[in-house]
């Protein structure tokens, strides 16, 4: 099997699927597809995920190609195929609080920072854009704070690291990049600085990865 994600440093969808590859043990080859640039919208690129979005984790296995695209069902993908370690957990309450913890985020916060509607409001009314941004991450991580808090551990579901936290950690880099304060967010901060110190998470991180800029950190 031969395994390669398409991704943009700074993009928190193809970061999540990055933590779970890391996390696995999985090698793979890294392709960039400058989202600045407008690769995305390629044909090439659009014959790989139709909604012209990264990741696209692209397997070779049996002489077949296989692109798969949304990081949920990428990193589901990778649970059946290499389940150590597992990031849903065994118990169907526990991994249906770990989906809904990663939908939190992956369905109610992350799609309204993405360029596409944010150039859609900056075209209709400049700089409304970046409050609109601002206030869907702050309401969403206030519901995900609430919700982590009932079950946390040292991560966000017990003590193990699952998928919960791989779409927390890019999202609070998000928060912060658009200027939200995370203050009133102390149990997710706590979480994502206990996975920091997992080498997995760090190899993850936008500056670690080829088509950073060098003064990305
Ligand atoms: N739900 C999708 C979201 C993918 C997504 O929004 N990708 C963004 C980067 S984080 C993208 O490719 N945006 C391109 C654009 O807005 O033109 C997933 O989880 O994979």
């Amino acid at each position: 099997m031969r395994v390669a994600l398409y991704s943009y440093w700074r993009s928190s969808s193809a970061w999540r699927v990055r933590i779970g590859l890391h996390l696995k043990g999985i090698a793979f080859d890294y392709h960039p597809v400058d989202l600045r640039q407008g690769v995305q919208f390629s044909t090439e690129h659009r014959a790989r995920n139709a909604m012209s979005q990264v990741p696209v984790l692209e397997v070779e296995e049996g002489g077949t190609t296989h692109h798969l695209a949304q990081s949920m069902a990428i990193l589901e993908f990778l649970d059946e195929r290499f389940p150590a370690p597992m990031l849903l957990p065994g118990d169907a309450y526990d991994r249906a609080r770990v989906r809904a913890l990663a939908e939190h985020v992956n369905s109610g916060i992350q799609p309204f920072q993405n360029q596409a509607p944010q150039k859609w409001l900056r075209a209709r009314a400049e700089g409304l854009e970046k409050e609109w941004v601002r206030h869907w991450i702050a309401t969403g991580l206030a519901g995900l704070e609430e919700a982590v808090k009932r079950g946390a551990g040292r991560f966000s579901h017990g003590d193990a690291v699952t998928l919960a936290d791989a779409f927390l950690v890019p999202q609070l880099y998000g928060a912060r990049r658009f200027g939200v304060g995370l203050e009133p967010y102390p149990t997710l901060v706590r979480i994502e600085a206990a996975c920091r110190e997992v080498e997995a998470f760090r190899r993850a991180e936008p500056a670690a990865q080829p088509d950073a800029p060098r003064d990305s950190t």
